[in-house]
């Protein structure tokens, strides 16, 4: 909407407000299924499709003036993941146009607001993504704009009302064409600020009375009619296409748009690996008897001592018995003893296996599978 329709609506009575208003929505409209559940999570729709349990199209009547056109179901196409607003001639009856508007059944909040889109381009015509509520609802009219004026697509209008009451109209100078090719338009609307974005990039914030009451997300292509001195007359050239790449809504007491998901907490099975880092061997007498001692240190591929793993062992040489399975303390330590021998010579430990629940063993990491100590 423009200030073109706040100074309308200002120079007539509230009753005839209130006509116009109650002629958006006709009474019993099968095309306005609910209209009173909040969003409440992310919606995010690629426009492959008509998803009726997000959006309805509007089909058969009018807005009055300024909207110099009928909205018609047949003008809200898809195809190529794209959904296209087709502003044509209708043959139907006055007014003497047909176009698109494409609607949620339900109503949004607070929250980022995004679209990739690519107004069309002629005087007199206006493509636009919105929020919208009012009386039709019965709501005040609440309002906030993005709108590609035909007449000059390398700046975009913003504006917004809170109950009727707008009057907060800025041009922004986009550094492009926007009929030329698709770019993201958005804005976040929270209680005490409405920020807009063109490709990410903050255009312009506002804080005075911001408008509050939950709203349907609305796109829209019309020819304007007694508003020359805004949209410029328009020439009566059709058809005229809008086209929708995609539509995004990040409630803000959702899940932030920004950053990424956290990733999950278990790490993935196939990088818990463990390996054996060292094997540590020390004999000690008693008389005339030696015992071996083989400390076993288990690590993970950070280099992380593994408490918890299962280690199994064999005992070669002059000595072939002893403990052969433990498990690793904190340390990452398990501590293995042979049986006792009068002799003298090489003594082996060969770390055969081991194992921990949810990780694999990799032989390739080991900086040793065996070693060998002697015996005097
Ligand atoms: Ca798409």
């Amino acid at each position: 909407m423009s200030a073109k329709i706040k100074i309308f609506l200002i120079n007539v009575s509230v009753l005839l407000a209130l006509f116009i208003f109650s002629c958006q929505v006709p009474a019993g409209s099968g095309d306005n299924p609910t209209g009173t559940r909040a969003i409440t999570d992310v919606l995010q729709d690629p426009f492959d499709s008509y998803d009726t349990t997000v959006w309805h199209k509007a089909d058969g009547w009018s807005n009055g003036r300024p909207f110099n056109c009928t909205w018609r179901a047949t003008q809200v196409t898809f195809a190529d993941g794209l959904m296209r607003l087709a502003l044509e001639k209708d043959t139907v009856k006055r007014p003497p146009y047909k176009s698109g508007e494409y609607r949620t059944n339900d109503f949004c909040n607070y929250g980022l607001y995004e679209v990739r889109m690519k107004p069309a381009r002629n005087i007199g015509i206006v493509s636009s993504f919105f929020t919208y509520t009012g009386p039709s609802d019965g709501n005040p009219w609440d309002e906030i704009d993005i709108e590609f004026l035909g007449k000059d697509t390398t700046r975009m209008q913003i504006n917004y009302w809170t109950d009727g009451v707008g009057g907060h109209e800025v041009m922004i100078d986009l550094s492009f064409d926007a009929a030329d090719n698709y770019h993201t338009y958005a804005f976040e609307w929270l209680a005490d600020s409405i920020t807009w974005y063109v490709d990410g990039t903050a255009v312009h914030t506002a804080t005075s009375n911001i408008p509050g009451t939950p709203s349907r997300i609305m796109m829209n292509l019309w020819p304007g009619i007694g508003v020359d001195s805004w949209l410029g007359r328009f020439d009566g050239t059709v058809p005229l296409y809008a086209y929708y790449d995609w539509v995004k809504f990040t409630p803000d007491d959702g899940p932030s748009p920004t950053p990424a998901p956290t990733p999950t907490t278990t790490p993935d099975p196939n990088d818990l690996k463990i390996y054996v880092d060292n094997i540590f061997l020390t004999t000690g007498s008693s008389g005339p008897l030696t015992q071996v001692n083989a400390d076993v240190l288990i690590k993970d591929q950070n280099g992380t001592p593994v408490e918890g793993a299962s280690v199994d062992i064999s005992w070669s040489g002059i000595i072939t018995t002893g403990t052969i399975n433990e498990t690793t303390l904190t340390s990452g330590i398990a501590t293995f003893y042979s049986s006792k021998t009068k002799k003298s010579g090489d003594v082996t430990v060969t770390v055969n296996n081991v194992t921990k629940t949810g990780w694999t063993y990799d032989p390739n990491l080991n900086n040793m599978t065996s070693h060998t100590i002697t015996v005097p």
